[in-house]
């Protein structure tokens, strides 16, 4: 890959390593350095972080944390159950805690999760789980044991693995030759659009374009038929694939002019990018400062990876950020990532004191809204201007 750098985001942690004292001291850091691959167009990290780093058996992030999210698999799963025939043979890459597939009969699913804690779940729960990252040698096993599949489905996940051409030709192989292949991850369009630099860290060492997907999906005999443009997690592309040559609707057009329109084929546009990546941060430097210097008690809202991104580049610890708010029982007790500020449940968490919460999670504001409708102070975000809202 011949890659042109364009973002510095500095010295980062592993987003997802929520930390004791005890660990601080030896704590991993990587430079993390975003280029654009010339030949495909690919946004991706200069040097990725080795995967058993980030995936492993503690492994905190749980897809079923946010009502938003299932709710998003279980409508997905309604509306693919009536256009496949009912015995249909289903793999999912990248189960996570079982969020989507718990939508599906045991008999005919099987997974693939690399971290051994979400697998044990999933097993428990009578889906059958590779405990594994996906690979070539896996494809092969799944192929022998469970032959072809009509229906693979990938969340979160493919963006995740740094060899696209082994992943996908590994695909291939095991999808039916009628099958289909759906995948989501979220849209280097909208983070353009939305300045969301916070949706690059260790674990997504792409940020996916349609263009991008499109000439490399098409080296190993895969064809895009049809792009949804979805708002979860940030704006995300739901990416439609067949081993043969199919009708593709309109969508995929739509969405290639679009991003040519866009200046995705323009190296000045991540130019631009990184000096508005740049403001983002001197901008919320400056609010937070300015709020803490007022006698304010600012915290942030979702431990996320997101935002471990955000607070290492801009260098926010406690100084100005009290504490974190997040319902995920792995994270709670522990420090963020980086710089240390300390994770705590909602309940222990948002109360009066409170004059200002950074949405770390701003991907769900609409379900934080919601939940906080009493919540006594404001909250501020970053994208796509920093502001308080
Ligand atoms: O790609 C990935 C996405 C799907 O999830 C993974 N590699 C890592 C992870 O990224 P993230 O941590 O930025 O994801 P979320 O889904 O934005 O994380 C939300 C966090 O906020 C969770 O820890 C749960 C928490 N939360 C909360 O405390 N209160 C979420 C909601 C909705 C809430 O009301």
């Amino acid at each position: 890959m011949d890659k042109t750098k364009f973002l510095d985001l500095g010295k980062q942690p592993i987003a997802n390593r929520f930390l004791s004292k005890d660990d601080f001291e030896d704590e991993f850091f990587y430079h993390l350095e975003v280029g654009l691959d010339q030949e495909t167009m690919l946004v991706t990290h200069m040097n990725y972080v080795d995967a058993p780093m980030m995936f492993n058996d503690n492994y905190a992030y749980r897809g079923s944390m946010s009502t938003t999210m299932v709710n998003h698999f279980s409508m997905f799963s309604e509306s693919m159950r009536s256009i496949l025939k009912p015995e249909c043979k289903v793999l999912e890459i990248g189960s996570n805690d079982g969020v989507f597939i718990k939508n599906w009969n045991k008999e005919n699913t099987i997974a693939v999760e690399p971290c051994g804690n979400f697998a044990k779940e999933t097993n428990e729960l009578g889906y059958k789980t590779y405990s594994e990252f996906w690979t070539a040698e896996l494809a092969d096993r799944i192929l022998e044991e469970h032959g072809t599949m009509d229906f693979i489905f990938s969340a979160n996940c493919m963006c995740h693995i740094p060899d696209l051409d082994q992943t996908f030709e590994s695909i291939a192989k095991v999808l039916d030759r009628d099958g289909i292949f759906v995948f989501e991850d979220p849209s280097l369009s909208q983070m353009i659009c939305l300045n969301s630099y916070d949706q690059i860290y260790d674990e997504h060492p792409h940020i996916f374009s349609v263009t991008a997907l499109y000439k490399i999906l098409r080296k190993h005999g895969l064809h895009i038929i049809k792009v949804e443009n979805t708002t979860v997690h940030g704006g995300s592309n739901r990416i439609w694939v067949q081993g043969k040559h199919a009708n593709r609707d309109r969508t995929v057009t739509d969405n290639l002019d679009a991003e040519k329109i866009l200046g995705l084929h323009d190296t000045s546009t991540y130019n631009r990018f990184a000096e508005s990546v740049a403001k983002s941060k001197s901008d919320l430097v400056n609010l937070l400062t300015r709020c803490k210097a007022n006698g304010s008690k600012v915290i942030s809202y979702g431990a996320t990876s997101k935002s471990t991104t955000v607070f290492n580049y801009c260098n926010i610890d406690t100084n100005m950020i009290d504490y974190i708010t997040d319902t995920t029982p792995e994270k709670q007790g522990l420090y963020s990532p980086g710089t240390h500020i300390p994770v705590i449940p909602p309940e222990e968490g948002i109360d009066n004191t409170v004059n200002f919460a950074y949405l770390g999670a701003w991907n769900f504001s609409e379900e934080i809204k919601a939940k906080e409708r009493n919540f006594y102070g404001k909250f501020i975000t970053h994208v796509p201007t920093v502001r308080i809202l």
